[in-house]
């Protein structure tokens, strides 16, 4: 009981803060996935609603450093979302809210607008340093499920625009309902959604059956080149650059490669590195057994995320990466 009345009182002092800003941007993490999208677009449909309702006039916008992924494109508001503009001086807020951002870092150039201006902080990674002024951190499916209770508990009603954003963050997150952070109060939140108009096939097909040709190749090279490490039951695939280029592929293109590799019936984990255009590698890690904590071992290299699935970032190269982690397996 002492635990929700402790949720309550931050969802009560983050609605009061909101309430009574006058020019609030809401930002997530680079590279933006399903529910960074869904839970800012979400967020910012259900504040718009509020203020609507109570005859109130707020700026209000999303601003991320990078473009939303093509397979999002679906959602009726997408283009509210704005492109942090480095020349663009016209940032003034009174209020930050950061989703789904695991460390203030993760939002790259816009971790500079929150210098003096008031921070929230809607979060599920259990590693978030809790980096705001007023934090909400819960270890639940994703941040659209938290933004879900946020509304539940501001009294927004959740119209079929804003339920579309928050099941595409549900199903970006739970990999369509198959990680183990899946629970009873996922598909109850799921039901809700259907309840209020989503229409789960179109969103599946609209978000997941959507992959690029690139997308589509890299799937394959990636599971025809994997290699498995069979002491420490690791399956690993490295992505240079150059191979990227090769399909015209983005980053958003890699996104399901570790998900594929950890299908292995072999493996345990599952890593998957990718060199970025300055010789960058970003890693990819999934865990398929309790007692292997991926975002531990993301901390090495000063990533994190959830016990099962964690990424990071590392000017080492591909080898001195791959070894560290075989050590620390
Ligand atoms: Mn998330």
């Amino acid at each position: 009981m002492m635990r929700i009345k402790n949720n309550m009182k931050i969802f009560d002092d983050v609605l009061k803060k909101i309430k009574e800003s006058e020019n609030i941007i809401i930002t997530s993490h680079v590279n933006p996935d399903g529910d960074a999208i869904g839970a800012s677009l979400g967020l910012l449909l259900g504040l718009e609603k509020l203020f609507s309702d109570l005859n109130t006039t707020k700026h209000m916008r999303i601003v991320l450093q990078d473009k939303y992924p093509d397979t999002t494109n679906f959602l009726k508001y997408i283009n509210k979302i704005e492109i942090y503009d480095e020349n663009n001086k016209n940032y003034n807020c009174d209020l930050i809210i950061f989703v789904d951002s695991a460390d203030i870092k993760r939002t790259g150039k816009i971790a500079n607008l929150a210098k003096n201006v008031f921070t929230i902080n809607f979060d599920h990674h259990i590693t978030n340093p809790s980096f705001a002024n007023l934090n909400y951190i819960k270890d639940i499916s994703s941040t659209s499920e938290i933004i879900f209770k946020f509304l539940n508990f501001s009294e927004i009603e959740i119209d079929k625009d804003i339920a579309e954003c928050l099941y595409t963050g549900l199903i970006n997150d739970t990999g369509n309902f198959s990680h183990d952070n899946v629970t009873k109060d996922t598909f109850y939140m799921a039901g809700k959604l259907i309840e209020a108009g989503v229409n789960n096939s179109k969103i599946v097909s609209k978000f997941l059956k959507n992959k690029s040709y690139a997308a589509i190749k890299l799937i394959g090279e990636s599971l025809f080149n994997m290699k498995f490490f069979k002491e420490k039951k690791l399956a690993y695939f490295y992505l240079p650059y150059e191979e990227l280029q090769k399909y015209n592929g983005r980053k958003e293109d890699t996104e399901n490669i570790v998900e594929k590799l950890i299908e292995y019936n072999e493996a345990n984990v599952a890593l998957f590195l990718r060199e970025e255009r300055d010789g960058v590698i970003k890693g990819s890690m999934r865990s398929k057994i309790d007692n292997i904590d991926v975002s531990q071992i993301s901390g090495i290299f000063g990533g994190g995320g959830h016990k099962k699935a964690a990424g990071f970032s590392s000017s080492s190269t591909e080898k001195e990466i791959l070894n560290e982690i075989l050590k620390n397996l």
